[in-house]
C-alpha cells in the first residue's frame, strides 16, 4: 500500500523537519503506513507563538458559532467514520470494532460540545452593597499544547481540542510517532470541517526530547498558556514539574493499575467476561485497563477456572476482523512489554503463555493468528501480592494478576495499595459493598458489575495519586481546564461604597 510524508502543519502551512522515521502497522510490520517528518523544537516554538497570535481572532469569534464549527467537524467526521476507524486499525492495530467505537467517541464529543457554545454560562450575583451587582464570566485560557498517546489516537484528543476550541483557545497538537498518519487524518478533518483559520489548530509532529526543549521554551516566551497530557505516569511527572515552574496547572491524565472486585455474592459469569473484556481488549493497552482481580477466597478456584477458559477460547489476530485483540501498539511498547514479563516471580502461577505468540505454531499456548506482527498471548499471572512489581505497577500489556482477600476491608485496601487511583470496578449484589467501595476506593471512576474500561463521553474522566493530578476531562467539568473565571462587579449607587467596610446591617 502507498504511503504519504505526514509533516506537522503550522500557521496552515505544512513544515518538514530534519529526519523521517517510518510509522508501521503492528498487525504486519512490512506494512508501512507512514513516513514522518520529524519537527525540531523549533517547529514547536513557532507552532505556539502561531497559536498565540490566532488566538484573540479566534476569541472573538461568538461561542456559539465556535459551537457551530465543532457541529461541522462532528458531521465531517460521521461522514468519514468508516475510512477514519480503518486508518486507526491500520496505524495501531486496534480492532476495528473498537476503532469504530473510539471515532464515534469524537463524534459524541462533538454533539455535546456543540450545545456548550450557548451555554458557555457565567452568573449573576448579589452583592453585599445596595446599587450593586456582581457577575462572572468564563475567559479562554489562551494557548493550549496538547500532548496525547496513540493507544486512542483519535478520541482522546478530542476530549482535549473540542473543548478547548470551543472555549476560545488556540491549540498546539503534539500526537504520538506512532500513530502519526491516524493523527493527520484527524487535524485534517477538523481543519477543513471547522473551517478553521491559519494558526487556530497547529500539529508536530515531534520526539519526546524535541517537544520537552520546544514546550519549555514556549511556557518560558509566554506563548503556551496551559498543557494537557495524556500518557505515563514518569513523563506526566516532567510535564506537572515543569509547567509548575512556571505557575501552571496542567490538565494530566496517566496510567491506572485497575483494580476488579469479584465479592462472595457476585455473577460471576459477569465478572469473567469484565476481566476478559478490560484484561486483554485493546491488548490490555488502555489506561483503563484491568490490572488486578482481587476475588474472595471461596470463588479463587471457580473464578480462575472459568477466567483461564475463557482467555484460552479468546480470538487474538488480525485486528481488522472480529477478534478480542489484536498486535501490540509499537516496537517500543512490545519491547517494554516484555522487560515487564520479567517481573515474574516463582511464587506466582501463570495461566497461559507469556511473550510473543509463535508464528510456527499459532496454537501453542492460547489460541491466535499470528500474522507477522506484534502479537502476544493474553496471560493471566495468579497470586500476585503487594510489592510484587506486577502487583504495583501498571504493566500496559495483556496480562492481568489475580490475588485474593478474606474480609471486606482487606479488598479495599489491596485495591487502593498500588497508590494509582483511575478505574475500579466491583462485582458483587449487595448494594451496601458497592456503595461501600464507592467511598473508599482511591479511583476517579467507579464501575459496579462492569468491567473497568468504557468510559462515556459527557462523564469525568481522571484520577488521583499516581492516575493523574484531580483534573477532569470530559463533560462540562471539562471547561474548568480550558476557562479562567473572571468576576466583575458594577457599581450604579454613584458613590464609593467600600466593600466589608459599608454594608448594611440588619
Ligand atoms: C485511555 O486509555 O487513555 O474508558 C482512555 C475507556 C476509554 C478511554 C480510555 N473510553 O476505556
Amino acid at each position: 500500500m502507498p504511503h504519504k510524508l505526514v509533516t506537522s502543519v503550522v500557521d496552515g502551512k505544512a513544515v518538514e523537519g530534519a529526519r523521517t522515521v517510518a510509522s508501521r502497522n503492528p498487525a504486519r510490520l512490512d506494512d508501512v503506513v507512514a513516513e514522518v517528518s520529524l519537527a525540531e523544537a523549533t517547529t514547536f516554538i513557532d507552532a505556539a507563538a502561531s497559536a498565540k497570535r490566532a488566538q484573540t481572532a479566534w476569541a472573538a469569534v461568538p461561542a456559539p458559532i465556535r459551537g457551530r464549527a465543532i457541529a461541522h467537524i462532528g458531521r465531517l467526521v460521521e461522514a468519514n467514520m468508516h475510512e477514519l476507524a480503518a486508518l486507526v486499525t491500520r496505524d495501531i492495530g486496534k480492532p476495528y470494532a473498537e476503532a469504530l467505537g473510539e471515532v464515534r467517541e469524537i463524534v459524541d464529543t462533538c454533539d455535546f460540545f456543540l450545545g456548550e457554545g450557548r451555554r458557555l454560562y457565567g452568573q449573576t450575583v448579589p452583592s453585599e452593597m445596595p446599587d450593586k451587582q456582581l457577575f462572572t464570566f468564563r475567559n479562554p485560557v489562551g494557548t493550549v499544547a496538547i500532548i496525547t498517546a496513540g493507544n486512542f489516537p483519535v478520541a482522546v484528543p478530542s476530549w482535549y481540542i473540542v473543548p478547548a476550541l470551543l472555549c476560545g483557545n488556540t491549540v498546539v497538537w503534539k500526537p504520538a510517532e506512532y500513530s502519526a498518519a491516524v493523527s493527520a487524518a484527524f487535524h485534517d478533518i477538523f481543519v477543513r470541517g471547522g473551517g478553521l483559520p491559519p494558526g487556530v489548530f497547529n500539529v508536530v509532529h515531534a520526539d519526546g526530547p524535541a517537544t520537552f526543549s520546544g514546550l519549555e521554551a514556549a511556557l518560558e516566551a509566554g506563548t503556551i498558556d496551559k498543557v494537557g497530557f495524556t500518557g505515563s505516569p514518569e513523563v506526566g511527572r516532567e510535564i506537572g514539574a515543569l509547567t509548575g515552574r512556571h505557575l501552571q496547572n496542567a490538565c494530566l491524565e496517566l496510567g491506572g493499575k485497575n483494580p476488579l472486585l469479584v465479592t462472595p455474592s457476585a455473577d460471576l459469569d459477569l465478572a469473567v467476561e469484565g476481566a476478559l473484556f478490560s484484561g486483554f481488549g485493546t491488548a490490555g493497552q488502555r489506561c483503563t485497563s484491568l490490572g488486578t482481580v482481587i476475588v474472595h477466597e471461596t470463588r479463587h478456584a471457580e473464578f480462575i477456572e472459568r477466567f483461564a477458559a475463557a482467555t484460552a477460547a479468546a480470538t487474538v489476530g488480525d485486528p481488522s476482523g472480529e477478534v478480542l485483540m489484536g498486535p501490540l501498539l509499537d516496537q517500543k511498547f512490545a519491547e517494554r512489554y516484555e522487560s515487564f514479563l520479567e517481573w515474574i516471580q516463582p511464587h506466582h502461577t501463570v495461566i497461559g503463555r507469556t511473550g510473543r505468540i509463535n508464528a510456527d505454531n499459532p496454537r501453542e499456548g492460547f489460541a491466535g493468528d499470528p500474522a507477522d506482527g506484534l502479537y502476544y498471548h493474553p496471560v493471566i499471572v495468579d497470586g500476585v501480592r503487594p510489592g510484587d512489581q506486577i502487583f504495583d505497577h501498571e504493566t500496559f500489556g495483556p496480562i492481568v494478576g489475580v490475588t485474593t482477600y478474606s474480609h471486606f476491608d482487606e479488598a479495599i485496601e489491596l485495591s487502593n495499595a498500588p497508590g494509582y487511583g483511575l478505574s475500579a470496578s466491583i462485582y458483587t449484589s449487595n448494594p451496601a459493598d458497592a456503595f461501600a467501595f464507592r467511598s473508599r476506593t482511591s479511583a476517579g471512576m467507579v464501575s459496579i458489575n462492569n468491567s473497568t474500561s468504557g468510559a462515556e463521553a459527557h462523564l469525568p474522566f481522571g484520577g488521583n495519586g499516581k492516575s493523574g493530578n484531580g483534573s477532569r476531562q470530559s463533560g462540562m467539568w471539562v471547561l474548568d481546564q480550558f476557562t479562567r473565571w473572571q468576576s466583575m462587579n458594577w457599581d450604579y449607587s454613584g458613590k464609593l461604597q467600600k466593600a466589608q467596610m459599608d454594608v448594611t446591617e440588619l
